[in-house]
């Protein structure tokens, strides 16, 4: 079954939307496997956003990151990745579509309430950066089969 990394990020924190964005996957059916509020270092900032080291916005990135604890999620489902890319809404919230998260609640393309792993790969890589195994659960839910 298939796996994302879902963050909160630090606005989205500070604005007390964990409960309310932790509800729109669990209303569309994905099962929550792993859950943890963290402090990023700088060391895992810039681990998490290396492919993005050369942008001109690396800095305020790295610095938007660890400015406040973070939300970290797992996440799991039929093609959860993408769902969830689309439940979340393009990167800058103008350009996202009304209903998607970043619509609903962000205004700003740095400032933008979630990130979400953007392939499998991408996922496991990020998964097993901020997870131990021992920190996801799997479970049978009584529902599985009617999702
Ligand atoms: P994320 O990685 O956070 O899920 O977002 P994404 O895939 O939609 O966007 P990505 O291209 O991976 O960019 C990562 C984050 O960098 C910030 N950003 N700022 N100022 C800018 O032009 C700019 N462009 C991107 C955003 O916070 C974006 O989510
Ligand atoms: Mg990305």
């Amino acid at each position: 079954m298939e796996k994302t990394f879902l963050m909160v990020k630090p606005d989205g924190v500070q604005r007390g939307l964990i409960g309310t964005i932790m509800a729109r996957f669990e209303k569309k059916g994905f099962q929550l496997i792993g859950a943890k509020l963290m402090q990023l270092t700088m060391e895992q900032a810039e681990h998490h956003y290396a492919e993005h080291v050369s942008r001109p916005f690396y800095g305020e990135l790295v610095e938007f990151i660890t400015s406040g604890p973070v939300f970290g999620m797992v996440w799991m489902g039929d093609e959860v990745v993408a769902h969830s890319r689309a439940m979340m809404g393009k990167t800058n919230p103008l350009e996202a579509a009304p209903g998607t998260i970043r619509s609903d609640y962000a205004m700003h393309k740095g400032i933008n309430i979630i990130h979400g792993s953007d392939s499998p790969e991408a996922a496991e890589r990020e998964i097993h950066h901020f997870f131990k195994p021992e920190e996801l659960v799997t479970y049978k839910r009584c529902l599985d089969d009617w999702i």
